[in-house]
This record gives C-alpha cells, sequence and structure tokens, in this order.
C-alpha cells in the first residue's frame, strides 16, 4: 500500500505498511481501486460527452465512493468491494449505452473477485505515476475532488444539487489519467478545483441553512444530564434531524461529538429539549470519550477511530459512507428515511453519560450572523479595538505539534479575533479568550465545509472598507490541516485570492518540492514556525 493523503502520514511521506489511521493494507488497496474504478466512470462520462445532468445514479455513487475514501471514513473491506461492483457495473451500462470505444484502462477493466481486486489495486495506486510533480499535481486535484464530494453528499441529502459540480468532478478525474496533460495544465485544474469548491461549499451553506435556518449565537453546554443517551458525531445534518425526530418522547438525550457540535447554532434543532449538549472534543479523542459517555454512537462522517474491542465497536453505528467492520451500518430507505431504533434501544440499556467536563461553550457566528453584528465589528476594527483578525479554521488531530495551535490563541495579542470553522477549534474554544467590547474573541462559524462562512465574511469586510484586495484586509490565515476536506477549503481560498495562507503543523506530504513551490512563489503558502516568532511576523505584515 501507498498512503500519503492525510497530515498524519508515516514520516510525512507515506504510509506503507499500515495506515497511521488504523487502515489495514487490503482496505487501503481496496480503497485505491475504487478511485480507480471513478477515475474510469469519469472517462466514459468525459469521452462520450455525457452530460452529467442525466445519470443522477452515477453522480450518487462516485459522491459517494470519493467520500468512502477520505480518511478515517470507511474502514469496512466488504463494503468498499461492494462499492467498486457497482461502479464498474455502471460504468459497463453507460459504456454501453454510449458507445465508448476507447481503451483506458480504467475505463475497461474487470475483476470480480477480492483477491482480483487486490492484485489489480497494486498496479493503480498513487506510485503508479513515476513523475513526482505529476503525481502531486493529480493527487492534490484528486483529494480536492474528494472534499468536494463530501460536502456535496450533505447537500444531496438534503435534496440540493448542481449538476455542474459533477460535471467538474468527471473532467478533474478524467484529466489524471491523460498523460498528454502537462504541469501547466494541471495547475489550472487545480485552481479550478478550488473555483468549484466554493461552488460546492455555498451549495452546501444554501442547503442547511434553508432547511435549518441560518446558525446564530448560541450557547451549547458541555455538561451531562441523568438520562441515557446518543452520542451523533459527523457532518450530516440530515442525519442530525433524523435522529432528534425519532428520540423525542423516548427519554434518550442526544449529544453532539467533533464536528457535529455546531448543529446547535441551527435554530431548526432548538426545539427539541432532549437536544442536551456537547460532549468531548475533537475526532481523535473519541476512544476515551466514548467510553466515559456510556452510550450508542452514530458516526455519520469521518472521522473514525478505530474501536479497541469488539464491546467498543459494538456500541458504534455508522451510516451514509462510513463503515467499520464489527460496528452496525444503518442503511437509508428509497426515499433517504433511516431507521435509528436499534441505537435508541441499546442506548435505553446503557447508563447515562459520566461528565467530563462543566460549562458551556459559544458558537453560530456563520456569515448571516456577522452581517447581524457587522456595525459594531466594523466600529471596532476603525477605533482600533481590533487590531487583527486570523483565520484558523481547519482539523485537528493526534499530533503532540498541534500543542502550536493552543499556545498560538492563548498568546495572541487581546485587541485581536479569531474566526474559525472545523474541528481546529477544540485547541482553543475552551480557554475563555475573552471579548472585545462585547464581540467574543473566538467567532465559531461551524463545521469544516463553514469555512465559506469565512469566505462570505471576508468578502463582506472588503466591501464595506471599499478595498481593492481580499488581502489589504487586517486578516491572518493561519489554518490546521489533516484530511482532505481541509485541501478543498485551501484551493477554495485561494481561488478567492487569498494569499500568505500558513499551514500546519506540517506541510502536505503529498506535495513534491517543485510544487510546493509553486504554491510558495505564487501564492505565498507558508508552513508554521514557532509561536511567538509567528506572532510577530502576523502582526507585522
Ligand atoms: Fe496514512 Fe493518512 Fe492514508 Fe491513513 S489516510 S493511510 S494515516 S496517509
Ligand atoms: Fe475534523 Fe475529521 Fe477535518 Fe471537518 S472531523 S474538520 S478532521
Amino acid at each position: 500500500m501507498f498512503c500519503y493523503q492525510c497530515q498524519e502520514t508515516a514520516k510525512n511521506t507515506g504510509c506503507t505498511v499500515k495506515g497511521v489511521c488504523g487502515k489495514t493494507e487490503e482496505v487501503a488497496k481496496l480503497q485505491d481501486l475504487l478511485i480507480y474504478a471513478v477515475k474510469g466512470i469519469s472517462e466514459v462520462v468525459v469521452k462520450t460527452g455525457t452530460s452529467a445532468a442525466d445519470i443522477a445514479e452515477i453522480n450518487h455513487e462516485a459522491v459517494k465512493s470519493l467520500f468512502i475514501t477520505i480518511t478515517n471514513a470507511n474502514f469496512d473491506a466488504a463494503a468498499i468491494e461492494a462499492q467498486i461492483l457497482k461502479v464498474l457495473g455502471l460504468r459497463d451500462e453507460l459504456a454501453a449505452k454510449k458507445g465508448y470505444t476507447g481503451n483506458q484502462d480504467a475505463a475497461v477493466f474487470h475483476v470480480t473477485t477480492r483477491e482480483a481486486m487486490l492484485e489489480k489495486a497494486a498496479t493503480v495506486g498513487v506510485l503508479a505515476t513515476e513523475n513526482e510533480d505529476v503525481r502531486s499535481l493529480r493527487e492534490l486535484i484528486i483529494y480536492g475532488i474528494k472534499g468536494m464530494a463530501a460536502y456535496v453528499e450533505h447537500a444531496i441529502n438534503l435534496g440540493k444539487e448542481n449538476t455542474d459540480i459533477y460535471g467538474f468532478m468527471y473532467k478533474g478525474l478524467a484529466a489524471t489519467l491523460d498523460n498528454t496533460l502537462s504541469a501547466d495544465d494541471l495547475v489550472a485544474l487545480t485552481l479550478q478545483t478550488g473555483e468549484v469548491g466554493v461552488t460546492a461549499m455555498a451549495l452546501l451553506d444554501e442547503a442547511n441553512t434553508s432547511r435549518y435556518g441560518n446558525p446564530e449565537i448560541t450557547s451549547v453546554n458541555i455538561g451531562v444530564r441523568k438520562n441515557p443517551a446518543i452520542l451523533i458525531s459527523g457532518h450530516d445534518l440530515a442525519d442530525m434531524e433524523q435522529l432528534l425526530e425519532q428520540t423525542a418522547g423516548t427519554g434518550v438525550d442526544v449529544y453532539t461529538h467533533g464536528e457535529m457540535l455546531p448543529a446547535h447554532y441551527y435554530p431548526a434543532f432548538k426545539k427539541y429539549d432532549h437536544f442536551a449538549g456537547n460532549y468531548g472534543n475533537a475526532w481523535w479523542k473519541q476512544l476515551e470519550e466514548f467510553e466515559s459517555f456510556h452510550g450508542p454512537v452514530l458516526f455519520t462522517t469521518n472521522c473514525i477511530v478505530p474501536p479497541r474491542t469488539p464491546e467498543a465497536a459494538a456500541k458504534i453505528f455508522t451510516t451514509g459512507a462510513t463503515g467499520f467492520p464489527g460496528c452496525t451500518h444503518i442503511e437509508a430507505d428509497e426515499n433517504g428515511k433511516k431507521d435509528f431504533s436499534a441505537i435508541i434501544e441499546l442506548a435505553k440499556t446503557l447508563p447515562s453519560p459520566e461528565e467530563i467536563e462543566t460549562g458551556s461553550i459559544i458558537g453560530g457566528f456563520a456569515h448571516n450572523q456577522v452581517f447581524a453584528l457587522a456595525d459594531q465589528v466594523v466600529d471596532a476594527v476603525k477605533s482600533g479595538a481590533i487590531k487583527k483578525f486570523f483565520v484558523m479554521a481547519g482539523c485537528d488531530g493526534r499530533a503532540k505539534s498541534r500543542n502550536y495551535y493552543t499556545e498560538f490563541a492563548q498568546k495572541l495579542p487581546k485587541d485581536t479575533v479569531i474566526l474559525t470553522a472545523g474541528c481546529a477549534k477544540y485547541k482553543y474554544n475552551k480557554l475563555n479568550l475573552g471579548d472585545i467590547g462585547g464581540i467574543p474573541r473566538v467567532l465559531d462559524a461551524g463545521q469544516c465545509n463553514d469555512s465559506y462562512s469565512l469566505a462570505v465574511i471576508a468578502m463582506k469586510l472588503k466591501e464595506i472598507f471599499g478595498l481593492a484586495d481580499i488581502n489589504e484586509l487586517p486578516i491572518a490565515y493561519n489554518i490546521a490541516w489533516y484530511e482532505q476536506k481541509a485541501v478543498i477549503v485551501l484551493l477554495a481560498l485561494l481561488h478567492l485570492g487569498v494569499k500568505n495562507i500558513h499551514l500546519g503543523p506540517t506541510l502536505p506530504g503529498f506535495l513534491s518540492p517543485n510544487v510546493a513551490k509553486v504554491l510558495v512563489d505564487t501564492f505565498g503558502i507558508a508552513g508554521i514556525g514557532e509561536v511567538d516568532d509567528d506572532i510577530e511576523l502576523f502582526m507585522n505584515a
């Protein structure tokens, strides 16, 4: 196996024996083959001039397949094998119907057994591209498209789609098979990925807010109640809604974990009295936190950490693109309805959660809420009460080096405000950093996809201050990344013209020295250094 798609990749160069994430060689290879199959279907779509508007099922299965291969989403070899067969079937059906006559291997290969899949996978993984710069650019595009697929999947689940996005996904993936493209072509495609990423995030924002209302300032309880409870993790709000509906009146409370915390900010979910609070921290602390939670856990997306025992696995339920052997997977029916009764029944038999902290955290500062405070914010900037904003969105992770972000937040001058989104916030959202004239110093917009909100806010401020360039704003970008959704967020920011983004705790291992140089020279991308030096650098920029 070879995988270098996330920030925790071994030695920052690649996992080769087993994933640091816990992915086995077999699962890694099956994921490689699934991606190859989706590239094959993309090739057929592109070469036959098929419109994405005519192939709804293929669109949905392609998106799901991409999501399955995101870090920490799916560890279930049997589920991935079944998905490969499904994609190949759809590919062949489309090729026959549209008269595909090409001979691109990804579009015509066949496998039926697990053994044949593993054998084939060994020849089509990341290292199949020999030139390291071409490989780096191809993977950068693929990871961006994976992140995009995750956001699109959530929008699909809420009935919102944009077939142009699928059209781009096919084009981008088919391009990664094309040996005639130059490095410049691939760089251009990378930026286009960012552009479509903005469209995808806007689509999800519209899907979430049109159904559940605009996030608003909310204080979320981080303590516990006495009832038995279910913990829900991941990013899918449609699952959140269904779980809240089905648990209402059962005596079972619902708590969020990790990236589901921002569900509390939506007006539509506030009506549920049994929506009790947020339990714990970011994904990587789940093994101990799930144990003290006692109740069952529902994963709607990544990030899953492999449970240590069969007993721990038996309390975990997966749905959507996620999966883990030994955990129960819940499928939607043809109307998108999911039956969560097994989780509810299990919760009733288990003790209530053990308290690990008390108090509350504040969030809900997505674009609409910040616009409502615009006068206050603009006055604070004009009077000098706020000197600078720091966008610290992105992911959290296990690496000790990520304590940099806690220290950075603590040491920032008191006249600065942190704008955050994603699970990166858990490094500093319980520090009580105070407020500036009533404006909290940590403004949480929501999930990683809500980084879109931060971009919308920046654009609004640019307009209010009458600036020609987004980079003239007093906003610095110090972003933490882990998995591929952070890649699409980064590409989206680059597309919007944001320069001098600092990315940590390490620069991606999948960037070859030459590709990294392009990003540094063209966009001023940089890594992180020592906290004090970095703060000085940012404040004087
Ligand atoms: Fe390694 Fe990350 Fe790939 Fe897992 S997802 S195998 S940790 S690079
Ligand atoms: Fe977190 Fe996985 Fe990326 Fe959505 S839950 S930000 S790491």
